[in-house]
């Protein structure tokens, strides 16, 4: 396949639907994020959700039903949004709602996604959440990014676009590559140490196995560090034949 076609076959589309639209500009304007919608590989566009509104103090949230704190974002509103928005490209695209309820977010999901759509509709919550009719209506994929409460979903909305807009072919430049089988499919493992100039510093000496010139022996030294790093700090990440001690 010629790279026109791959690029073209590869284009991803966010919209961003959120509150708070000022929020993203500072984002992307980032040097590897910008540079990929000027090439043409990433379209995001951001909604203001009050833009949906129908009355006249444009009222996005209300009480809870029952009583409790904090407001709740209302259906009507959240869901005309989304279907209009839908309607702004050939096709509908995969709805995300970011919520801490949702399913954590890991580096396979973000390739699972990556590869099954190139359409994306990101919801951003505040305040106590949404009405759950949004949710039983879009029935949208629910995401966290981890087990901590964040004051609403825009920030993970930016986790998601920086991690998915790395698996586009051609965003990241030819000497790197998301897709390397060892650093995927869940099999990641921890990097490995990094060393440039001086070779000696405050009398720490760079490895003599880097300073050699044997790729072979280099290829194995960070292999080797690469599954130390991992079995010291993070052993549920090491696959099924590395768990016991070498
Ligand atoms: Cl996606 N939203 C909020 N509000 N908090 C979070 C989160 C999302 N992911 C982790 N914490």
């Amino acid at each position: 396949m010629g790279l026109a076609a791959r690029f073209t076959v590869n284009k991803m589309r966010f919209d961003i639907l959120t509150l708070f639209p000022e929020m993203f500009p500072g984002y992307l304007s980032q040097s590897i994020l910008n540079k990929s919608i000027n090439r043409g590989l990433v379209e995001i566009h951001v909604h203001n959700l009050r833009d949906w509104t129908t009355d006249r103090h444009q009222k996005m949230d209300d009480r809870p039903f029952g009583g409790g704190p904090g407001m709740i974002l209302m259906v009507e509103p959240v869901v005309r949004c989304v279907r209009e928005v839908q309607t702004m490209s050939d096709t509908p695209g995969q709805v995300i709602l970011l919520t801490p309820q949702g399913q954590t977010w890991d580096q396979t999901k973000v390739e699972e996604l990556a590869e099954a759509k190139t359409r994306y509709i990101l919801l951003c919550g505040r305040y106590e959440g949404f009405d759950q009719r949004v949710i039983d209506i879009l029935n949208p994929l629910e995401i966290s990014i981890g087990d901590f409460v964040l004051n609403g979903g825009e920030v993970a909305a930016m986790v998601l676009v920086d991690s998915l807009v790395r698996m586009i072919p051609g965003v990241l430049g030819d000497e790197m590559s998301s897709w390397d089988d060892s650093f995927s499919r869940g099999n990641r493992l921890l990097e490995y140490p990094q060393y440039t100039r001086p070779r000696e510093f405050e009398g720490r000496e760079v490895p003599s196995t880097l300073l050699g010139g044997n790729h072979a022996a280099i290829e194995r030294w960070r292999k080797q560090k690469s599954l130390e790093n991992t079995r010291i700090r993070r052993s549920d990440l090491l696959p099924d034949d590395e768990k016991t001690d070498p």
